[in-house]
């Protein structure tokens, strides 16, 4: 990839809609869309972040427009990228776009790759790569909490806490440094107090690893799944929770075969609901391979919803599925309680031996009132958000970042085990050394290329 070309994409997504944004970006921006863009003015002449309007024509013959347009130049360095970008904003035609983006292309501009414009903003010291990343999880943010925080981290909130931190481990390299090179001046640290300052760090450090949970959730919602033996309601429930007939529901046992997906808004964080294929043997190739489905998506959840038919005993077949819950959180729903109970909450709790609080009495008829989502909503509330979601405070959210940090945690850990036993301070400042080199890799400051590869991978054409 080379650095200095000038490269353009469409920005929007494709389709029809009022506008669509082209973007240009590079030494020879200006130059290249001056060539199909004629307006009153020179592009060179044109001053930075105004917009023009102007005309787009095909580069051989000025005469044949293609678009009456809105175009700006933001020169090097204020810009997104921090080279000199134009922004060419035609109607969002399905065709117009895309006639001005090959005029661009012969006009010497190059399609730009994925995550390019980001890249090179990084590259141009315009952003972190935690902000790059905030950037992705703005666009692709699900709940109204998971996009506050993505702002929040795009706005620095996660860099000034790291730079925070740096700042610390600085503080004590620096002390460590002069005391080794002006030895008759400058006095070493005493232990004690490198062992107070180190802890502090650890348990900043590990607080903010402590928001990595809670910050993917944010991110990505809580997945959610749906399970229980065939005809207990799980789709039934489904639809109660998404208020609307998503999942097919009748009384014939196995009808959902394939995971069926609805997001819902959980005080503002997004509910991933999956309803399953109910477990049971089957001999049913389909049915089989939707069962297998829902356990798979068992192992992966953040948390369970197990369903049981309270109209009836508790059968064989829900205690083997109680035998097979997975780890993570979990609720069980005593359902159909509009039909006449003959399972309480206190004999399931004793039989399953599970806690009652995490029994809940739910009814989703077909025709008549749902009873007990509320509570439940309530509950799952009181399990993800309740105390771990305050407002304005910064959270990890994704593996690199809460990687780099656990990195910077067990250098952390070794220098303090290094100055509990007196280690030379020089052989101790390589380990600070590594925290500080782990600290800079959440915001990029010290990060490898082929992890800048990575973040970048998962952006699209035109960011
Ligand atoms: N009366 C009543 N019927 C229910 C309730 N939940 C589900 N049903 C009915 O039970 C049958 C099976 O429901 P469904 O949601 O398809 O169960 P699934 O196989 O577990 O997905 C359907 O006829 C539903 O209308 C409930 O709480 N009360
Ligand atoms: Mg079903």
């Amino acid at each position: 990839m080379k650095l200095h070309d000038t490269i353009t994409a469409i920005a929007t997504p494709i389709g029809t809609g009022g506008i669509a944004i082209l973007r240009i970006s590079g030494a020879d921006a200006e130059t290249v869309a001056g060539r199909i863009l004629s307006a009153r003015e020179e592009l060179s002449r044109w001053e930075s972040h105004k917009l023009t309007l102007c005309r787009a024509h095909r580069l051989d013959d000025p005469e044949r427009y293609l678009d009456r347009v809105l175009a700006v130049v933001m020169r090097a360095p204020h810009s997104y990228t921090g080279e000199d970008v134009v922004e060419i904003h035609c109607h969002g035609g399905f065709l117009v776009a895309d006639r001005i983006l090959k005029e661009l292309l012969i006009a010497g501009a190059r399609l730009a790759e994925g995550g390019e414009f980001t890249r090179r903003a990084f590259l141009n010291g315009k952003t972190g790569l935690d902000e790059a990343e905030a950037v992705m999880d703005v666009i692709d943010a699900r709940s109204e909490l998971g996009l506050e925080n993505a702002a929040r981290a795009l706005q620095g909130g996660l860099k000034e806490k790291i730079d925070a931190l740096r700042e610390e481990v600085m503080k004590l390299t620096a002390h460590i440094s002069a005391a080794a090179d002006y030895p008759e001046e400058v006095e070493a640290p005493e232990r004690q107090e490198t062992a107070e300052n180190l802890t502090v760090l650890k348990k900043e450090i590990r607080a903010l690893l402590g928001t990595f949970e809670t910050g993917r959730m944010l991110r990505d919602g809580i997945q959610t799944v749906i399970v229980g033996r065939p005809n207990v309601g799980k789709s039934s429930l489904l639809n109660a929770l998404a208020r609307c007939d998503k999942a097919i529901v009748t009384d014939i046992p196995g009808t959902t075969r394939d995971v069926i997906e609805e997001t819902v808004n959980l005080g503002g964080v997004a509910l991933r609901l999956l309803d399953t294929a109910g477990l049971r043997r089957s001999d049913d190739e389909v049915e089989k391979i939707g069962i297998n489905r829902a356990r798979e998506k068992m192992e992966t959840a953040d948390l369970c919803l197990f369903v049981i038919d309270s109209s009836r005993e508790l059968s064989l077949e829900d205690e083997e599925i109680a035998g097979e819950l997975p780890d993570c959180a979990g609720l069980v729903l005593l359902n159909k309680t509009d039909c006449g109970q003959r399972i309480t909450r206190a004999e399931l709790a004793e039989k399953l031996n599970i806690p009652p609080e995490s029994i809940l009495e739910t009814a989703v008829p077909k025709t008549g009132k749902a009873l007990g989502i509320e509570e439940l909503e309530q509950a799952i509330s009181k399990l993800f958000l309740e105390q771990k979601v305050q407002p304005g405070q910064v959270y990890l959210s994704n593996v690199r970042q809460r990687d780099a940090l656990q990195k910077a945690l067990d250098a952390l850990v070794r220098a303090e085990a290094g100055n509990a036993t007196e280690m030379p301070y020089d052989l101790l400042f390589v380990d600070l050394e590594d925290v500080l080199s782990a600290l800079g890799e959440v915001t990029g400051l010290t990060v490898q290329e082929e992890i800048v590869d990575q973040v970048f991978s998962r952006f699209c054409v035109g960011k």
